[in-house]
């Protein structure tokens, strides 16, 4: 059997595997009417046999890496990795004109001006902090991701079905979109995303030391075209945000109510707060016109001092950080980082704070203290939460019923279990734990520092992520997990809501500007030309590939044309993805099977130069190449 074959039959047995059996039991429901007795055994032991599939999909974040990373869990084992504000050398991302479109379609004009003034046409890094699934009815729909970048103030959304980013939006207003959460309930719908530094309103470099003139920005974009439905001017800045299970209300942590601009201001209240944003209240403002348009965006005023039904503020003790709707659709836990509490919220209490202008302390149940540095919260859908205590260094798991009960003056510890992580966590997540359908069977700690738990690398070291056991009473590691800058947050998605496609379809919209092009130039992509089409120095090449050749072995330019290579795979098999990499023009990209994509560039270097297939698709790949001849200008 050919290695291809083998490749092929792996992945033919995972889709009965999969895909095929998930389809058929996806009805069903979630949890153990899922799990095969293989699956069972699997659960109890985080470690597969060579070519057993995991249970769950883990999407994960890599901060300042700028790319969502497919990891599969319990093994843990990284799976994939999708470019999105990075540039990737094997896939051509940032790169080709498909992507370029997606990084460059979104940006506001003054950031194009500012780019290009630097000979850029777009941002080259990004810090990727929050994945998170689309939702249908409190869980997730396997239709797309959505994920922040703080370092330059974009929101994106990948395509579920070709684990593809699609769409970058930088957001305009806002300055460094940190929190991000989509609605559960009905659908998303609204993806929610925080700015988290305040700066003047009209920021045109009249205004510095004037605090009183700076605001902070809460976005509602639409999931479905990626364009902004409307911005809350807040007062204090905004760090992490997540919805409830009615698609009534969003909560934003603020750990600068005093907006300060320096650590000293910053941390001076003993008090700061958590927004509470009225959707319903917020949509009647924009629909009655109660908002000043700002750059494109209606913007409606939020802040403290606005009044009105936009808005509540409730205290939390100091400098609040993570935000985490519980699966019981009833309680919000906001998680205090400085203060050792977790101020637990009741959204049935949350009507009266607008309604009859309530206490909005009246709103918390319960306000647990559990150790020291709570960053975020995950959940079982038993009843219990599982905090990450940062300064600590440990996993806290609580019983939420009884931290209720305490509060209310009974004596009771709502304190079930501690473990040890290595070390300083900041998120964590648990399988399916931010849907309704939380099935408390694992637990990953994404911890901030490795210290001595790894070979040592050098001053740089790895941060671990942190496989726990929280199917019994106790938490049990089982796993560490090395990772490469950052894992900044994670979902663990069961493999029921997620199936990709092997094969890109032919119609696909990815590159929907190349087969206008072909069009217009009377070429079908399927075909490819024989030659070069010229259109003044635009040149432009249309090839296809098929294992092991593209169908031009050789072409002619001159030097100074603008060049634009096209690509179409043919192949329809799974697995088979070509690439082309021309040597020292500095270009090389991915080509899925069906799929097509392309570069452009200028041909400045007369002679003869190879492309090639960069991606191992056959037993004659280091055959599967061509030349590019450039004639001298003069010639
Ligand atoms: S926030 S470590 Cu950027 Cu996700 Cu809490
Ligand atoms: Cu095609 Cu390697």
């Amino acid at each position: 059997m050919s290695e291809h074959d083998k490749k092929l039959n792996v992945t033919r047995r995972g889709l009965l595997g999969a895909s095929a059996t998930g389809a058929v039991l996806a009805g069903t429901g979630l949890g153990s009417t899922l799990m095969t007795a293989k699956e069972a055994s699997a659960a109890a032991n985080a470690a597969l046999e060579p070519g057993e599939l995991d249970e769950y999909y883990g999407f994960w974040s890599s901060g300042q890496t700028g790319e969502v990373r497919i990891l599969g869990v319990p093994s843990m084992r990284e799976l994939m990795r999708i470019p999105v504000f990075n540039r990737c050398s094997a896939t051509g991302w940032g790169q080709t004109n498909e992507s370029l479109k997606v990084l460059t379609e979104g940006l506001l004009p003054e950031t194009k001006q500012y780019l290009a003034a630097n000979g850029k046409v777009t941002y080259d890094n990004g810090d990727l902090h929050h994945p998170h699934m689309s939702f249908t009815d409190g869980t997730y729909d396997g239709r797309y991701l959505f994920m922040n970048d703080k370092a330059n103030t974009r929101v994106a959304r990948i395509r579920c079905d070709v684990m593809k980013c699609d769409k970058i939006i930088e957001i305009p207003n806002a300055h460094d979109i940190h929190g991000l959460r989509p609605q559960k309930f009905p659908r998303t719908g609204y993806i929610f995303a925080n700015g988290e530094h305040e700066a003047p309103l009209v920021n045109d470099g009249e205004i510095l030391d004037d605090p009183s003139q700076y605001v902070n920005i809460f976005t509602a974009i639409d999931g479905d075209t990626m364009e902004i439905a409307w911005q809350v001017m807040v007062s204090g800045n905004l760090d992490n945000t997540d919805c409830d299970y009615q698609g009534k209300y969003a909560f934003s942590t603020s750990y600068n109510s005093e907006m300060g601009m320096n650590l000293a201001e910053m941390t001076e209240n003993e008090l700061d707060h958590v927004v509470v944003f009225n959707l319903k209240g917020i949509e009647e403002a924009v629909a009655a016109g109660n908002y000043q348009e700002l750059n494109g965006v209606k913007v409606v005023d939020g802040r403290k001092e606005a009044g009105g039904n936009l808005t509540r503020y409730i205290p939390i003790p100091n400098s609040p950080h993570g935000v985490n709707a519980a699966p019981d659709k009833k309680h919000i836990m906001i998680n205090g980082k400085l203060s050792p509490t977790v101020s637990v919220i009741d959204v049935e209490k949350i009507d009266a704070l607008f309604a009859d202008n309530a206490d909005p302390r009246s709103a918390i149940v319960a306000e647990p203290q559990l150790g020291l540095g709570p960053l975020h919260t995950a959940f079982d859908g038993k009843g219990n939460a599982y905090t990450t205590l940062f300064l600590d260094s440990q996993v806290v798991k609580w019983d939420i019923a009884k931290a209720i009960e305490a509060f209310g003056g009974a004596d009771v510890d709502p304190i079930l279990d501690k473990v040890d992580v290595h070390y300083q966590p900041g998120h964590n997540s648990t399988s399916m734990g931010e849907t309704a359908e939380a099935d408390g069977k694992w637990l990953i700690s994404m911890n901030k520092f490795s210290k001595d738990r790894f070979l040592n690398v050098g001053p740089l070291k790895p941060e671990n992520e942190q496989l726990i056991d929280i199917s019994g009473d106790k938490m049990k590691v089982v796993h560490d997990g090395p990772t490469f800058a950052e894992p900044h947050d994670s979902i663990i998605v069961h493999r029921s809501k997620v199936n990709p496609v092997n094969v890109w379809d032919r119609n696909d919209p990815m590159w929907e500007e190349a087969r206008a092009q072909a069009a217009a130039d009377g070429v079908d992509l399927d075909e490819g030309a024989e030659e070069p089409i010229r259109d003044g120095n635009k040149v432009r090449v249309y090839m296809t590939s098929t294992a092991p050749v593209f169908s031009m072995e050789k072409f002619t330019v001159k030097q100074g044309d603008e060049v634009t290579i096209y690509v179409t795979n043919l192949d329809d098999v799974d697995d088979v993805t070509h690439g082309l990499c021309l040597s020292n023009f500095g270009i090389a990209m991915e080509i899925g099977p069906q799929a097509t994509a392309s570069v452009t560039f200028i041909a400045d270097r007369p002679g003869v130069h190879w492309y090639y297939c960069q991606w191992f698709c056959h037993a004659l790949h280091m055959e599967m190449r061509g030349r590019m001849f450039v004639e001298p200008q003069s010639a």
